[in-house]
């Protein structure tokens, strides 16, 4: 969506401020209009190179500096990633994400590889996403030509509380980021991460930044920590429940077409706050029992859930635009 008068940061602290309940209204009124509200998008994760991440962010458990039991593992073969993605498919999911531990993608033999592997995923039928960390416009641009749709880069938090999450980048390199993917004709998905310890103006900040891009992102994934022992969040206190549907009912009606992923964080979730999330727009999930590092609800668990609450997947083979 474009905004014909600049959404100011005050707009966004003004709606996050409201009553929950009238804040959870306007957002199921927006989702509907703007999507079918009994169909939940069905992603799968897979983490293509895991650990040994020279950077900092103080949240993840593939960094190399923390001591989480995360091994630093080889960029996997593309017919092991083209076989999970073929049992993904087969699990229900509709979009098919691959992520690496690096800082940046860079030139060689390694991102080479990453190119078979999107281009193979897509022979599926998949929608494919990958998440490589920090990307100049020519790795763009081939990604874009091995037939990536999406490229996930978040934001995770406001611009004034990043460097008290990551010193090892800015959330300017970060933007750079962005713009290229956007440059390419690639999908943004980008998001963040509640419960690192961050204030409400942090959030607001974060969900200011992520409204205003233009065009906006198509998807948004909204995170909640997997607190991992060893990293330095490892001792955080779990969100608060309605904050997560706030956050969610926020970006919904700021963001009215994008795909908004209730991501990490669900197994920790109870269903009613699920259910008041979905009710509140968001309308995409991680599908499988594994997010990269750490486990996801259990698939037959998400099932049953949806079917209590009349909701389903995409359908497969319909590719969706947002
Ligand atoms: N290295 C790349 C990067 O940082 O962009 C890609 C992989 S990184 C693991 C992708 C995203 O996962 C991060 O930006 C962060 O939002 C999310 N993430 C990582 N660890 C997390 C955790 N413990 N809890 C919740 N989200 C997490
Ligand atoms: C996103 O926003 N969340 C996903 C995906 N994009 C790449 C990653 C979640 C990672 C959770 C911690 C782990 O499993 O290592
Ligand atoms: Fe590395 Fe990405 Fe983890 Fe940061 S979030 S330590 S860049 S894998």
């Amino acid at each position: 969506m474009t905004h014909a008068v600049p959404l100011t940061r005050q707009d966004v602290a003004d709606l996050y401020g409201r009553g929950l309940l009238d804040l959870v209204y306007e957002a199921a009124d927006v989702h509907r209009r703007h999507h079918d509200p009994s169909t939940i998008q069905c992603a799968s994760l897979l983490s293509v190179k895991t650990g040994g991440c020279p950077e900092d962010c103080a949240y993840c458990p593939q960094s190399a500096r923390y001591e989480t039991g995360v091994e630093a593992g080889e960029l996997m073969d593309v017919d092991a990633v083209t076989a999970a993605a073929t049992r993904a498919k087969q699990g229900g999911a509709d979009r098919f994400c691959m992520g690496a531990a690096w800082r940046e993608a860079t030139d060689g033999p390694e991102f080479d590889r990453v190119l078979e592997m999107v281009a193979a995923v897509k022979a599926l039928g998949l929608e494919t996403c990958v998440t490589l960390g920090m990307l100049d416009r020519v790795h763009a641009e081939r990604l874009r030509r091995a037939g990536l749709d999406y490229y996930n880069h978040n934001l995770d938090t406001g611009r004034e509380d990043y460097a008290s999450i990551i010193t090892t980048r800015t959330y300017d390199d970060r933007l750079e980021t962005l713009r290229h993917v956007r440059d390419a004709g690639i999908k943004v998905c980008c998001g963040g991460i509640l419960g690192m310890g961050e204030s409400h103006d942090a959030r607001i900040d974060l969900l200011h930044e992520l409204a205003r891009q233009t065009p906006q992102p198509e998807s948004v994934p909204i995170n909640t920590l997997v607190a991992v022992a060893g990293t330095p969040l490892a001792g955080q206190a779990a969100v608060e429940w309605d904050e997560l549907i706030r956050v969610v009912a926020v970006a919904r009606i700021l963001m009215p077409t994008s795909k908004v992923r209730l991501s990490a964080g669900r197994a920790q979730l109870h269903d009613a706050t699920q259910t008041l999330c979905f009710l509140a727009g968001a309308n995409s999930i991680f599908l499988g029992g594994r997010l990269l590092t750490t486990p996801n609800a259990e698939p037959a668990e998400d099932f049953a859930l949806l079917e209590r609450l009349g909701l389903h997947g995409m359908p497969t083979d319909v590719t969706t635009s947002s």
